[in-house]
């Protein structure tokens, strides 16, 4: 079997997303997960990718070894081959890229509010996180009016990548809590985060 090494922090939704699959998929026992310091200059990830992003998975053993993946769409497709059980790529491919684009674009907006809420004063822009806020306002009622589409497969790599971002929403845009105004996809989520792999990669 591969091993393999995967780099995340515990509060990244992009590694939480990897994460996720990797337990869902089976895969955890094979992946040595390791708490990247990001952002320093002692980041691990350093040493096996100039991006020093998160999540980074590098491959140990196996055919692919000496292999170093970037980027969490890349790497869930990639841990998505293995595995036994069902593949996570959804029942149609077309519709589940076009919703996992949607939830990258929801929640990239949320990853750049966050950053500008926690900069120091003097080096906030109120005008972009107005444009954010505006985007993930709109976002969440899309989600709202497309509960039913959620709801129609239990779980694929799309519906972990909503679901973590509105784990993620709750988590970095405190004081607006999004349920009470969306109780369709607040159900929804509510079963997505009792599911074991979400509950061993909390962030809360
Ligand atoms: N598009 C990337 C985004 C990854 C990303 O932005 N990760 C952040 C943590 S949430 C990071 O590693 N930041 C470190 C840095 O900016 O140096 C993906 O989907 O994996």
């Amino acid at each position: 079997m591969y091993q393999m090494t995967l780099y995340h922090t515990p509060t990244s939704p992009f590694a939480r997303k990897a994460r996720i699959v990797a337990r869902e998929r089976g895969l955890i026992d094979d992946i040595t997960e390791i708490h990247a310091q990001i952002r320093t200059p002692q980041n691990e990830v350093l040493a096996i990718s100039a991006t020093g992003k998160v999540p980074t998975l590098s491959v140990d053993e196996g055919p692919d070894k000496g292999l170093v993946l970037v980027e969490s769409g890349t790497i869930c497709e990639y841990l998505d081959q293995f595995g036994a059980g069902a593949s996570l790529a959804g029942r149609s491919r077309w519709p589940e890229k076009a919703l996992d684009g949607f939830a990258h674009a929801f929640l990239d907006s949320i990853a750049w509010r966050g950053r500008d809420n926690r900069r120091p004063d003097g080096e906030r822009s109120p005008s972009f996180v107005a444009l954010e806020a505006e985007r993930q306002r709109r976002c969440l009622a899309e989600l709202e009016r497309r509960v039913d589409e959620l709801a129609a497969e239990e779980i694929s790599l799309a519906r972990i990548l909503v679901a973590v971002a509105l784990d993620f929403h709750l988590l970095r845009m405190t004081g607006e809590d999004w349920r009470p105004a969306h109780p369709k996809l607040a159900k929804w989520h509510e079963r997505m985060a009792a599911r074991p792999a979400f509950i061993d990669t909390t962030p809360f």
